[in-house]
């Protein structure tokens, strides 16, 4: 470098080169157009108010330059640093040099010589990809619903009183001197639910053509069972009165063919 630095005295056609050709130190503005280069041993110090200026820094010294008026170039083929300032902006700066290439503002820089001045790529993170999105894939599946297998039947409550007669509704008509009848009160039977002695007879006393008496449970009541069989009431269609004896005990329902499901059903329930 010393070598090529003495040919360049030596050449005196460096001369033409603004600011070329030195030993030392080199401080000399630049101006717009043209081609201000740095080849001596020194350090070189430039300036292009004007902007617009082209520099080769190719000597052995540090290189710096400043363009405040931007749209400079600047070549750094040195040996020593090659820094531009380019407050005015637009510049370039060809990085060539053994030195550093430092771009302080206002500039780009090619490859090539170390790029001290640039700032390290910028990191710029991964864009955040949430590839761990949460996907329910354990959405709750209730495989345990409770399914009430042992839904509550009480098989102890047996089927419904005999066409509506609890045994508190019953009328005790078994004493010597009780009428043991039973009438049509409107479209019900009165009593409708009476209690007898086995032997003892009951009596219907109605119209039978209009409320026909049949033995059984009426239709509308067949869930509460059939009562005791057999039943010694015998189908009424006509006449007034009917009587019949009951030599078992049991409860023997019987009901109004016309009026069964109106509620006119009865039950004669005889005690031993
Ligand atoms: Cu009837």
């Amino acid at each position: 470098m010393i070598r090529a630095s003495l040919s360049c005295f030596a050449l005196l056609g460096c001369a033409a080169a603004f600011g070329g050709c030195r030993i030392g130190n080199t401080s000399a503005g630049c101006t717009a157009g043209d081609v201000c280069v740095c080849d001596g041993i020194g350090n070189c110090d430039r300036d292009c108010p004007g902007g617009n200026c082209q520099f080769e820094c190719r000597g052995i010294g540090n290189c710096t330059i400043s363009c405040a008026g931007g749209g400079c170039d600047v070549a750094c083929m040195g040996t020593g640093n090659c820094i531009l300032d380019c407050s005015g902006g637009g510049c370039t700066q060809t990085c060539e040099g053994s030195g550093n290439c430092i771009c302080n503002s206002g500039c780009s820089s090619d490859a090539g010589m170390p790029d001290a001045g640039t700032a390290p790529d910028a990191v710029v993170p991964d864009a955040f990809v949430d590839i761990d999105a949460f996907v329910d894939t354990d959405a709750f599946v209730d495989t345990d619903a409770f399914v009430d297998t042992d839904a509550f039947v009480d098989t102890d409550a047996g089927p419904p009183p005999l066409h509506g007669c609890t045994d508190a509704m019953f009328v005790d008509q078994t004493a010597a001197g009780d009428a043991r009848t039973i009438t049509a009160a409107g479209f019900s039977y009165s009593p409708n639910c009476m209690t007898i002695t086995a032997g003892q007879s009951a009596t219907w006393s109605m119209t039978f053509a209009g409320h026909p008496l049949v033995p059984g449970v009426g239709p509308s009541h067949t869930a509460e069972g059939t009562g005791t069989l057999p039943n010694p009431i015998v189908a009424q269609s006509s006449g007034t009165t009917y009587t019949v004896a009951f030599p078992s005990p049991g409860d023997y329902p019987y009901y109004c063919s016309f009026h069964e499901a109106g509620g006119m059903v009865g039950v004669v329930r005889v005690l031993p």
